[in-house]
């Protein structure tokens, strides 16, 4: 009898746990369905948003460094929103004094500005000569961190984690603003976004916003905005980043978000390549 109950109990628990990993299994497999599908639309989404830019500028449905626009592709409704790396500030080419008002935008004290910058220029500079107040590799192995100085160009803006005092507090207040692929040392104002020309205006929402509509109105043609003269820099190439939102009416999860950025290449075929690819969080969204 006792073995009998022991074998119901054994059996009980085998069953149990084999219910658990065929669950796990199906949420796995759903999720790489999900996942899959959003990707594909998202890839969609973003030759369609290529396209667009191929299309003369009062034309276009998606406006760059404004608002949302929607799209609906197989059932799916897509958000896309598109900004010019050009309209942000370069992590590597931006003047001191440009990156110094994006910090101060971050909320950085005066008195930490300058050690931040010095440490973010020799993170990125080829040699190890520290600044007064910046860190080259001893200062990082004192915390600990192998890595040590990257001595080379950013490539991606996340790479700012890296720099020595960086928390994520900080770097998610000024990622924002910043970018790695501009090449550029200010801004293209017809390219930036909301946030970036209120940090060029001091503020300034008035200025910012009779702007935006000024720039829109100009189908085009370049308009010059009445501030941050000494910030702006039009002779880039442009590169393009775009964030992608997918939600199908019959999911329930929250839509599948990407981000990415491109350069465009006309005559070829795709006619563009793509600096990288990233899902992001819905938090990531810019305005
Ligand atoms: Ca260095």
């Amino acid at each position: 009898m006792m073995i009998v109950l022991w074998m119901i109990v054994i059996l009980m628990l085998m069953a149990g746990s084999l219910v658990f990993s065929s669950r796990t299994q199906m949420q796995m497999m759903d999720y790489a369905r999900f996942s899959v599908k959003g990707r594909a639309l998202a890839e969609a989404a973003a030759h369609f948003a290529v396209m667009q830019l191929f299309v003369p500028a009062d034309e276009r449905l998606i406006k760059i460094g404004g608002g949302t626009a929607q799209w609906e592709y197989e059932g799916a409704k897509i958000d896309i929103r598109m900004i010019g790396e050009n309209g942000l500030v370069d992590l590597n080419r931006a003047d001191r004094s440009l990156l110094s008002e994006v910090a101060k935008k971050a909320g950085v004290s005066d008195k930490d500005i300058e050690a931040l910058l010095d440490v973010i220029e020799d993170f990125r500079d080829s040699d190890d000569l520290k600044r007064i107040n910046g860190a080259e590799d001893p200062d990082y192995e004192r915390e600990n961190i192998e890595a040590g100085a990257k001595d080379a160009p950013f490539e991606r803006v996340e790479e700012l984690q890296q720099v020595l005092g960086m928390t994520p507090d900080l770097y998610a207040r000024l990622a924002r603003y910043l970018t790695a692929n501009s090449n550029a040392r200010g801004i293209n104002p017809m390219m930036a976004p909301r946030h970036v020309l209120l940090l060029l205006a001091k503020g300034d929402e008035r200025a910012v916003d009779a702007y935006i509509q000024e720039r829109e109105e100009a189908k085009g043609g370049w308009v010059q905005p009445s501030f941050g003269a000494e910030f702006l820099d039009q002779l880039a190439a442009p590169v393009y980043r775009m964030q992608i939102s997918v939600s199908t009416p019959d999911e329930p999860r929250p839509a599948y978000m990407e981000e990415r950025s491109i350069r465009l290449l006309p005559g070829r075929n795709p006619p563009f390549i793509t600096y990288y690819v990233k899902t992001v969080s819905p938090d990531a969204r810019f305005e």
